[in-house]
């Protein structure tokens, strides 16, 4: 049925992290939303749909949506990259969105329907010491929760004011931070490795085995280096090790693999399936943990997770605090609806998000649900949204001691 598409929107909020929504309306009034948000990148992204992909698309029929995705990613020739890949997941969740609310289906309806009742995930758990850490993670066992990522900041042994930051802690630190913009931290990857295999057996030994442990490495070790950890780290069972070294770096995940059997995860700097099909057909990897939002969107995550499967591959896709709720619930509809899924990425709510999303979606003893909302069942109060401003922020910089730049 022919369902025009009238009006395509962007909205910017800050309700505890900046998140860009895309709202696509079609001629008879229906509406949908996607998460277009790209950590740091927001505006980039906010530009490409306001200034090129509205005006193209405004009066094509949303139900097609193959169609439009196919037009704007082989439409368009120079193709690929983050920010244009995450304005076309935007558009991508809007209009499956619109396709479930049309059909009065939630979204794991309309792509094959349930395989499971509730889907495994796991939290971050972060301590500014290891005792801390532990401390956290036993609490989080009393909770329910079965898995956790584990991360820790590690005291500079020669200059007790300096840590080094684990990946993706927004708690402060001291380091050489000075503004939003000049936002630098030290690294040094052997500290980090002798800490980690310390910090890890410390963890093993007080959760026992009633917890599931992840490390993400966030691509921050060569490959020998990593290949040395990863088969330290084999005797604590981890369920994966994550981004053990460059995502590009494809032999040098082979080369982990080689030496290794602690399960590997990667992907979530991945936007094209070109991008990951030489890891997944050589079987690189165990789990494939791509971002819905930076990827292209449902259609594309479909593909991938099928790709995935015929590889024996499971998926983690990536679930951090800077996507939306549209993308973490976009993720949980697959994540029941397909057959290979292995565990999601989750993270504790802030009050504060549920003053603009209603979220479809509830956690309990470490599995989550959603509801049988059509689309992707996220309210969004557009009013509130726009009481949280933006607030222009960049991601950190990693140097060694000799002041190079090292991979965040
Ligand atoms: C993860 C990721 C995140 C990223 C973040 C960057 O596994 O959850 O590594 O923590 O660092 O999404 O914006
Ligand atoms: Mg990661």
């Amino acid at each position: 049925m022919e369902m025009k598409i009238r009006e395509i929107k962007t909205i910017l909020t800050s309700p505890g992290r900046n998140y860009l929504i895309v709202k696509v309306t079609t001629e008879n009034g229906i509406t949908g939303y996607g998460d277009a948000t790209l950590n740091g990148r927001e505006l980039a992204v906010q530009s490409v749909i306001d200034n090129y992909l509205r005006d193209w698309l405004v009066g094509y029929n949303a139900d097609r949506i193959t169609d439009i995705w196919q037009m704007v990613f082989r439409g368009t020739y120079w193709r690929g990259g983050p920010v244009f890949m995450t304005a076309l997941a935007g558009i991508d969740m809007a209009l499956w969105d619109i396709k479930g609310k049309r059909a009065h289906m939630p979204l794991y309806s309309l792509i094959g329907g349930r395989c499971r009742d509730r889907a495994a995930v796991y939290y971050h758990a972060h301590g500014t010491k290891r005792d801390e850490l532990i401390k956290r993670a036993k609490e989080m066992i009393k909770t329910g929760i079965k898995a956790i990522r584990y991360s820790f900041d590690i005291k500079d042994m020669h200059d007790q004011n300096v840590f080094y930051r684990q990946p993706h802690q927004d708690i402060k630190i001291k380091r050489i931070e000075t503004d939003a913009i000049k936002n630098e931290g030290m690294w040094d990857s052997e500290v980090y490795i002798k800490n980690l295999l310390e910090t890890t057996q410390e963890l093993r030994n007080a959760v026992g085995t009633s917890m599931e442990l992840i490390h993400d490495v966030h691509g921050r070790l060569t490959p020998i280096q990593a290949a040395r950890l990863a088969k330290e780290l084999e005797k604590y069972s981890l369920y994966f090790l994550e981004d053990p070294v460059d995502s590009n770096d494809k032999n040098g995940l082979q080369l982990v693999r080689n030496n290794s059997s602690t399960p590997i995860a990667i992907g979530e700097l991945f936007n094209t399936i070109f991008d990951c099909e030489y890891i997944l057909t050589n079987r690189l990897v165990d789990y494939i943990r791509v971002d819905i939002s930076h990827f292209g969107g449902i259609t594309p995550v479909l593909q991938i997770s099928n790709f995935a499967d015929v590889h024996s591959i499971k998926t983690a896709f990536h679930g951090p605090s800077d996507i939306s709720p549209f993308a973490h619930a976009a993720n949980i509809h697959i994540d029941l609806s397909i057959p290979n899924f292995g565990i999601q990425e989750t993270f504790e709510t802030d009050a504060v998000l549920e003053d603009v999303f209603d979220l479809p979606y509830c956690y309990k003893d470490g599995f989550i649900t959603i509801t049988d909302r059509p689309g992707l069942g996220v309210g969004f109060n557009e009013e509130a949204a726009q009481t949280y401003r933006y607030k222009k922020r960049y991601l950190p910089i990693l140097r060694d001691d000799m002041g190079s730049v090292h991979n965040w």
